[in-house]
């Protein structure tokens, strides 16, 4: 039997800024919906109630019974597909999230970016190369708007940030060119294993007519390739038609096979992280047929958002850099292995949170080689001070007032204080903006 669109009943699940954005879709396609939140108060509530007066909305809980009856799902990448009320009809009713449906919807090519770290970042090159080569583009994704909100007829490409939480209810994304950029361990209070997160993760591969993959990291790759052109990228000499970096003396040089495209000090975000991601664009933007000599001059022009290794200041000679949104152990070690070899004094370390479950043995390591002293802050921070305090000598504070002073006060001239907390922020702040934000304000009344 054919369920006629005026028959079906979509259940929200989540009203977040995913679940807005799926109202907004619904109501503008007179669809049938209903809402639930298993937050009380849930952040949309008040947008929802302007948009469509009325509408059926549960919160506090998710109803098991509501949901078996809707004809499908759709779950905010929040709400894992293991919550025991999802799991308990996902095999009587279609349980599908945002980037299913906009993947299905969207009529101009997807460019997709998923990885560890560096999503945003490289979501932005592209997008920047895209916009400097004339192209009508839509950027979006976990990096803020929501996919549904991208949709317009006139749209001519879309490049879009996946997490593994949006990839888990993707069914076939169909990209036009997608990347996993690197994996590393990240939020592993939401999988069972390093195993689970891959395959989500690589969820966003399935249909993609252009893999470009990284050569260094194989849980990054996926484990078949048939049926798609694949572009590598790395941060070693590249054979012909991948890129790499091509070194000579102290000098290096991002290339695709043996051609040098840009002197790698010409780019304006820095590390050899940030190499990887300019490859990684670059292999990107030639797979959605953009102009390479305009991309490269847009990479030279990119200085790089917010909150991610931003240089905040100087004050009495020691320099501070606000890299909140290092939410992971991979992150924070690509900050330290970037900056450590640059300072002429010692490097502070600010850091904390969350830890999600992550086991920090590569931070302790990496912090020997490239740390002084260490300021601890947050809800795992006594996991932190036990690890690093055979290393370094290490404070331990409350907030991070208290942590912008603590380091100022054991930092000299030439030194420099990194916020780089290798945690998720949620146990303090509303977001990493929030905390790079407020780490931002304590710096400056210094
Ligand atoms: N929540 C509940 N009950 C619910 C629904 C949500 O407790 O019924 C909680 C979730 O566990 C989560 C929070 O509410 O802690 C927000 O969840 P959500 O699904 O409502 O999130 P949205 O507001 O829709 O935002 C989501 C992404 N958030 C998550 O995946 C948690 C945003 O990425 C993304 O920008 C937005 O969609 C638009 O696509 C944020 C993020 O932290 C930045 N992403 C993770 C990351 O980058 O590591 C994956
Ligand atoms: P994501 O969207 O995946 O979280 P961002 O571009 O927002 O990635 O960067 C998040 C954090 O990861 C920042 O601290 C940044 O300095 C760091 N980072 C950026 N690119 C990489 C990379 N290729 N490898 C490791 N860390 C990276």
């Amino acid at each position: 039997m054919t369920i006629l669109a005026r028959d079906r009943h979509i259940v929200i699940v989540g009203l977040g800024v995913t679940g807005l954005s799926c109202a907004r879709y619904l109501h503008e396609r007179g669809m049938s919906f209903s809402v639930m939140d298993t937050r009380y108060d849930p952040p949309g509530l008040d947008e929802l109630n302007q948009l469509a007066p009325g509408i059926e909305v549960i919160t506090g809980k998710l109803d098991r019974n509501r949901l078996g009856e809707a004809s499908e799902v759709w779950l905010s990448p929040g709400v894992p597909l293991a919550h025991p009320d999802i799991a308990a009809v996902k095999d009587q009713v279609i349980v599908r999230g945002d980037v299913d449906v906009f993947s299905q919807e969207a009529k101009a090519p997807i460019i997709a970016i998923s990885g560890s770290n560096g999503k945003s970042t490289v979501t932005s090159m592209v997008g920047e190369m895209a916009k400097a080569c004339g192209v009508h583009v839509a950027i979006g994704g976990n990096l803020g708007t929501p996919v549904l909100d991208l949709l317009a007829p006139e749209v001519e490409l879309y490049v879009v940030e996946l997490s593994s939480f949006q990839l888990e209810t993707t069914e076939k994304l169909g990209a036009k060119a997608a990347t996993v950029l690197n994996l590393s361990q990240d939020h592993m209070d939401r999988y069972p294993d390093m195993m689970a997160y891959h395959l989500a993760k690589m969820r966003v591969f399935f249909g993609c007519r252009h893999m470009v993959l990284n050569k260094q990291d194989t849980l990054a790759q996926p484990p078949m390739m048939e049926g798609a052109e694949v572009t590598w990228f790395s941060l070693t000499p590249p054979e012909p038609k991948q890129f790499g970096v091509i070194s000579s003396g102290d000098r290096h040089f991002l290339a695709r096979g043996s051609e040098v495209l840009l002197d790698a000090d010409d780019l304006k975000v820095k590390g050899r992280h940030n190499w990887s991601n300019a490859l990684a664009a670059l292999a990107l933007a030639q797979a959605a047929g953009l102009s390479l000599p305009i991309c490269l001059e847009t990479l030279k022009e990119f200085t790089g958002l917010e909150h991610r290794c931003e240089w905040v200041g100087k004050y009495n000679g020691i320099e501070f850099i606000n890299d909140s949104k290092a939410t992971n152990v991979g992150a924070t070690i690509a900050a330290l292995e970037g900056l450590g070899p640059v300072i002429s004094g010692q490097l502070v370390l600010i850091c904390g949170g969350q830890g999600k479950g992550q086991d920090f043995d590569a931070l302790f390591k990496c912090v020997e080689r490239h740390v002084g002293a260490a300021v601890v802050l947050g809800q795992d921070r006594q996991l932190l001070r036990d690890g690093l305090a055979a290393r370094m000598p290490v404070h331990e504070v409350n907030t991070l007032e208290e942590a912008v002073a603590a380091a100022a006060a054991i930092s000299q001239e030439g030194d420099l204080v990194l916020l780089s907390p290798a945690c998720a922020s949620l146990d303090m702040f509303r977001n990493y903006m929030e905390r790079g934000e407020e780490f931002k304000r304590w710096v400056k009344a210094l």
